[in-house]
Parts: C-alpha cells; structure tokens; sequence
C-alpha cells in the first residue's frame, strides 16, 4: 500500500517530544526491525524523519539497552547493580512503597515526563496507579507551562492556526524556534512558502541555523521578547494599521491593551531588546501590510521569568491586524487543545478510596532539586521517601542539578527507575526496572504541533526482559491489592480510551496509522476562541484574582539582564542531534555533536583570554559546568549558549549545563527559568 517499501511495514508514531508527532513505518524482518521510515501518506511527515529517529533501530538495539531488573549493590550514585529477578524486584518495591503509604502515602512521588508522549506508556495506567495509592501527584510544567498558560489566558487553550497552513503564508515570523533542529516538518512548510515568495524572519537570540536561512535575524537579548511585541503592537497602533473591525466582533480588552503598548515606543523597545529602533518599525510595516502573516511561536522565549506574559504579548498581535482571517494568518504555539482527550473517569472514585475527601499533596516536578531536600512541616507535608521515575532523566534535564544529586544521593530515599537505558537518573536507583521502547509497545498519540492522532503498533517482541511501563503499574496494583477493573485493561484497550473514537475512527487509525481532527484552515476567521465569550482576551480581567497582571506586560528577567559578579547572560537550546537527554548515549549521534560546548561571541571569549577550543568553567553561585569553548559570532555580545542536555556522565567533570540553571520560577505556570541565567566564564588552565 505504502509502495516503496518490499518488507512488511508496522505503522507506528514518534514517541519524542517534538511537535511533528511524525507517522512511522517500520520495516520488519524475521522478528528484526531493519529501519524505520517516516510515513509518505501522512501529509506533515511526508515520509521524511529527522537524523535522530532515522536512526532509532540503534537506539532499539543498543549493546547498552537494559535487559532485566537491577537492584542497587553499592552506595547511590556509584552505578553498582545486580540482576533480580521481575518477581524479586516487584514483591520488594510493592512492599516498599506498602510500608511508605501505610504511614502517608503522600511521601511518595511519581516522576515522569515525556520520554515518550504516548497517551498509553505516559500517564494511562501510571495515573491511576498513583491515584489508588494516594501518592501526590506531579505538577508537568518542565517544558511549556508558561506558554501554555499564558495563551490559555488569551486563547481559552492551547490553540492556534493548523500548522500546514504555513504554506500558504507571505510572512513568517520563526519566534523563539530553531525550527531546522527542534520540527524540521514545519521548516518544509516554511520553505514552501518562501519559494511562493514568503518573507521569513527568526527572532532568535541566537543566530541558529535557522536564523542563517531566514531573510532576516532579529537578535533580541533574552527573556526581551514581551517588550518587542508591545513596541510592534504600538506601532500598528499608532499608525491605525489595526483591524477595527476584527478587534470589535472578536476580541475583549483592547483599551487595556492600547494603554500597555502605548508605553512602547521603538526607542524604549531598542534600549529593553539590544536592537535598532528601525527595526521594530520595519517589522510592524511588514507584520500589517503583509497577508497572510503567519507566527511560528515556539517554547524558546518562555524559559524566562516573564515568558507567560511575553507569550500573551505575542498573540495580541494577530488580532490587532486580524490576521486570523486568512488561510495562513494567526500563530500557532501549540495545538493540543483541539484534542478532546478522555479523561479517566475512574481517578475521583480511585482518589476518594486513597485519600478520602483530602485532595492530593503538589509536587511541581521543576523543583524537584528543593522539594528532595525539604524536610516535613506543615506547609510541605511528609518529606519524599519515595520516587518512583519513568519517561525523564531528573538528574540530566531539572534545574539547580548539583542539588537533584543531592537529593537522589539521600540515602533514605527509596528510588525505583523504569528505564530503556542506565541514565544518569538510574545510577541513583535502588531499583531500575528495563523498559520497551516505541518498537516494542502499543501507544496512541496527541500532538502538540498538528492536529492528528497517530497510533503506535508494536513492531518487534519486548528486548530481553524489557516491560511496557504500563505492564509495571499493572503489576505493582496486583501486589498491592488494587482489584478496581481499570487496572485489568489491556493497552490496546487503553488506546481505544484515549480519546473518543468511534468505530470507524479507530478501524481507519488500524489501517492508516492516523486520524486528522477537523480543524478548518482559518479556525478563528469568524472568532471562535475558546475562551467563554468566544473572544481572544487581550486583557484578561479574569487574571486579577489570581494575582496576575491583565494585560501582557515587559516582566524582566531574573538574571539574563547579568550582575556584576555574573555577567553574562546563559541560554541552554538543545542540541540538533539529540532530544533533550535522549539520544546522548547513542554513539553515531553523539559523534556529530562531538562534546559539550559553550558558544561564547569573540569579544567575550577576548575579554577572558579564551580561544576556540579552550576547556572553559562556566559558573555561578549554584556550580560549575565545564565545556569546550566555541568561539563564535553565533552568540551576540553578552549571551552564551551551552548546547544540549548532555548526561552528566557523558560530559566533561560529570557536569552539565543544569549546574548552573536554578529553581526559580515564571511568572504564569510556575515553569523553570532555564534561558534566564547569569553566569561567568573563565578559561580552565
Ligand atoms: N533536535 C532536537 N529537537 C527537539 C528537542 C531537542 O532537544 N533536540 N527538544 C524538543 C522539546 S522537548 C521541545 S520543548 C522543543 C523545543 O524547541 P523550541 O520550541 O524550538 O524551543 P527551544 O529549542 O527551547 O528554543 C528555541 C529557540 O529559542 C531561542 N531562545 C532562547 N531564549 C530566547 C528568548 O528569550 N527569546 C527568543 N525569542 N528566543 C529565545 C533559542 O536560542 C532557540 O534557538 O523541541 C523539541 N525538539
Ligand atoms: N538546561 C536545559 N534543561 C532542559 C531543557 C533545556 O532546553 N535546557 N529542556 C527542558 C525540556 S523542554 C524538557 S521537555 C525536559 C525533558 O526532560 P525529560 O522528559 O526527562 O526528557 P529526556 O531527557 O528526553 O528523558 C526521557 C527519558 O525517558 C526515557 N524513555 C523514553 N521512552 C520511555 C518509555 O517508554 N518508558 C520508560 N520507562 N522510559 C522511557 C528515555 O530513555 C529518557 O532517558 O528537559 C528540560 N531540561
Ligand atoms: S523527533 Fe520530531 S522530527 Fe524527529 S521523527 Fe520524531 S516527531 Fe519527527
Ligand atoms: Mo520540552
């Protein structure tokens, strides 16, 4: 059916946490998965993958995959296992964690991210588990809750324009998004568009790859981004380039907001960003006289403490122009919101048996590095003596990561690890449990950059004892007397729960491998927002009692904006040839990144004695990570760029650039401030 291939083909879905959510088809023979393809038949993924996945069958069968339970045989950290038996381990840990939850089952904490974003091997059955148990629950804002916050407040949800309609834009603006290395399906949309004749613009502080192949670069400072949209929304203002018409029918709170930009002009935008005064001009001619013009926001600029409001800041401008009308008008941050996922509709009466009428306990898993060393008080509760961690490499990707090894370092806490490889997390296990990957399991997909459901069809048999993490959580409700029937569904039947699918809709997903939403091209052509009046709120009254600013506002930096003792400001983007810590370990990919670098502009790197190549420290009161020095007009003066989130293992001193991230928060969504960091470079001698 899908012609070019000769082998047998299982259908399947990326599991990462990418926005293309591309459509697999994997090439099976004799039990052997021999490649893995992107699926031509699925329009975004057009039957191209990125180097990282086009190369998954080595991470699949990798000399290093885990192959059966490990208990811990020496001090934390040191890496010491042996093998058990999945009896031992599990009859161990559900005692364990029996024992734990007998005194309060709130000390007990999942840990989990997005190692695979399947709806199956994510939360399904994990959630409930965890529910029934009473434990407290985790709070997923590492990533993109700022964003997703901050546009909720405007939107109603995570929505924005479908993102195939790129193409038919005339100007694009990359926003905060190295597009060639973090969703290269929308870069072919991009180009597409250029070719057409489109205008693409990279607001980047970085001068990515990205930036290198767009018509223009606008090199702002970090965490500057809200200021920026203000001054364009007052030029657009000023100058009446505005949309009355879609302003009245569609929107709430354009006097508030007319009020906020007014304060704006070029000059004070310049002076905030670190960029010419013309420019805010030019791109606000360009942004009102240019149909369809199209926003590619992306999570760059909502890692500093003001991305909520910087986000909300952003998303004014369609209206202001009412750029939503056209096919190819809008932004588009993310688009999970279209999803209608169905909520597990078991967890209140799973709760109510754990815990009665109290409500769980809150863990916000970005600060995890303060929340493993809090003792109990009656504010905290019950100090953690349990983590139980699965899709997430705690101790690589959270901030403030000397004090995560601390905390998983204590040697009374009981840590169990589901893993398809000895992360730096496992090294701290008492127990890590061997997982299967996307090949070996069933999962169905959301996606946060198109509007498609994509399912994952096993490929290949589990490698040597590897489970489902599902398959665990099944097994540990067994050992712990959970007999509610939720825990007895199977994951085929837990794919069919994810969201609500009709016969028809689930036999075509079998068959296809993805099923297309209904979204129209233009979704807020004739308003239509989410939000309960139907209107993008570009001030938001709602917002004050909860102690939040309205209307979007400049909120600086924390640190970016550098200190005496600290000047320079540190973004940390990730690495093109790995997926945050995923794919560190796998040799070929490895290989192209070459080391942990620190790209440092040739002023900065004069300044300090430093020369290309140079071991240099890069440090702050937190810690210190040391890296290779790149020298390199890729960082504007004043802002370094450690790439990637390198295991700590794998890099130069067993650190990595989280050493010197700390756990302080943004100002909606409570998301870390990891492009929001001072720091000092020194040459290492
Ligand atoms: N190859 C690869 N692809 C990935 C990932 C990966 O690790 N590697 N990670 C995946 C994940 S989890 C996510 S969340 C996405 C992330 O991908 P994106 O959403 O694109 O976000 P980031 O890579 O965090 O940042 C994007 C760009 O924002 C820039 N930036 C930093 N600070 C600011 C700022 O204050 N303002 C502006 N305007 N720009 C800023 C950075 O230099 C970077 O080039 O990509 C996914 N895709
Ligand atoms: N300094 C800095 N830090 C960052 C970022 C940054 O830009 N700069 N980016 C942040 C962002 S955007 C994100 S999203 C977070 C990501 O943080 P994490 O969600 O922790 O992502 P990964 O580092 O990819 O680790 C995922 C782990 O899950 C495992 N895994 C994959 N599939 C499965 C499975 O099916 N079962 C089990 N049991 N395990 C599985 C993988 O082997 C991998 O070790 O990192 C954040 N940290
Ligand atoms: S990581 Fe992104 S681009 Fe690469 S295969 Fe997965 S979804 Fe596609
Ligand atoms: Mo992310």
């Amino acid at each position: 059916m899908n012609a070019p291939f000769s082998l047998p083909m299982v259908r399947g879905a990326c599991p990462h946490d990418c926005p293309d959510t591309c459509a697999l088809l994997t090439e099976v023979q004799d039990g052997r998965a021999v490649k893995v393809h992107g699926n031509p038949a699925h329009p975004l993924t057009a039957g191209v993958l990125c180097t990282k996945v086009a190369r998954y069958t080595e991470r699949v069968y990798h000399p290093e995959r885990l192959q059966q339970p490990l208990r811990r045989a020496g001090p934390k950290g040191s890496g010491q296992f042996v093998a058990v038996s999945w009896d031992e381990a599990l009859d161990d840990i559900a005692q364990r964690l029996g024992e734990i939850a007998r005194r309060d089952p709130q000390a007990i904490v999942p840990y989990s991210y997005a190692g695979t974003m399947g709806q199956v091997q994510g939360e399904a059955m994990a959630s409930r588990f965890f529910a029934r148990l009473g434990a407290s629950f985790l709070d997923r804002t590492i990533c993109s809750n700022a964003g997703k916050v901050g546009l909720s407040y405007t939107h109603g949800a995570p929505v924005g324009m479908p993102v195939e309609t790129f193409a038919a834009s005339r100007l694009i603006w990359i926003w905060g998004s190295n597009a060639i290395a973090s969703h290269l399906h929308f870069w072919r949309l991009a180009q597409q568009a250029k070719r057409a004749g489109a205008k693409l613009v990279c607001i980047d502080p970085r001068r990515t790859e990205t930036a290198d192949k767009c018509d223009q670069h606008v090199a702002l400072r970090p965490g500057t981004d809200a200021a920026l949209a203000l001054g364009i929304a007052q030029q657009l203002i000023v100058n009446d380039w505005l949309d009355h018409d879609y302003l009245a029918a569609h929107t709430e709170g354009l006097d508030a907001l007319r009020a906020r930009a007014l304060q704006w002009p070029p000059h004070r935008v310049a002076q905030v960003c670190g960029i010419d005064a013309q420019v805010v001009r030019d791109m606000a001619y360009d942004y009102a006289h240019t149909k369809p013009a199209g926003i590619r926001v992306n999570y760059g600029m909502q890692r500093a403490r003001g991305g909520g409001n910087a986000m909300r800041a952003v998303f004014a401008l369609p209206s202001l122009v009412g750029a939503w009308r056209h096919e190819g008008g809008g932004a588009l941050l993310s688009n999970s919101g279209w999803f209608t996922r169905k909520a597990a509709a078991d967890l209140p009466g799973l709760l109510k048996k754990s815990l009665g009428t109290r409500a769980p306990r809150v863990i916000n898993m970005s600060t995890i590095a303060d929340d493993l060393l809090a003792p109990a008080s009656p504010a905290f509760g019950p100090s953690i003596q349990a983590l139980v961690v699965y899709n997430s490499n705690p101790v690589a990707v959270a901030p403030d990561s000397s004090r995560v090894v601390k905390g998983f370092a204590r040697e009374d806490l009981f840590t169990v690890v589901l893993e398809q490889f000895q992360t730096d997390t496992a090294d701290y296990a008492d127990y890590v449990l061997p997982a299967t990957t996307q090949l070996e399991h069933w999962d169905i997909h959301a996606s946060y950059g198109h509007t498609d459901i994509v399912l994952n069809q096993p490929a290949i048999a589990p490698q040597g004892q590897a489970w489902p993490n599902t398959q665990v959580f099944r097994a540990l409700a067994a050992r712990m007397g959970f007999d509610e029937p939720c825990f007895a569904r199977d994951d085929q039947a837990l794919c069919r729960d994810a969201f609500d699918l009709d016969d028809d809709q689930w036999a075509q997903l079998l068959e296809q491998g993805f099923y297309r939403l209904p979204v129209p091209a233009a979704p807020f052509a004739h308003g239509g927002f989410f939000t309960p009046s139907g209107k993008a709120a570009l001030s938001n009254p709602h917002m004050a009692s909860q102690g939040l600013d309205p209307t979007p506002d400049y909120v600086q930096p924390a640190e970016a904006l550098g200190s005496a003792a600290y000047p320079l400001a540190m973004i940390s983007p990730p690495a093109r040839n790995f997926l945050n810590s995923t794919f560190v370990n796998v040799r070929s990919l490895r290989d192209i990144e070459g080391e942990p670098v620190l790209e440092i502009h040739p002023r900065d790197a004069a300044e300090r004695g430093i020369e290309d190549g140079d071991e240099v420290a890069v440090f702050n009161h937190r810690g210190t990570y040391h890296c290779a020095a790149r020298v390199t007009t890729r960082a504007r003066p004043g802002v370094v760029h450690g790439l990637g989130v390198w295991w700590r293992k794998l890099g130069r001193r067993g650190t990595n650039v989280n050493e010197v991230v700390g756990t302080g928060l943004t100002d909606m969504g409570a998301a870390p401030l990891f492009y929001d960091v001072a720091v000092q470079v020194a040459k290492v001698s």
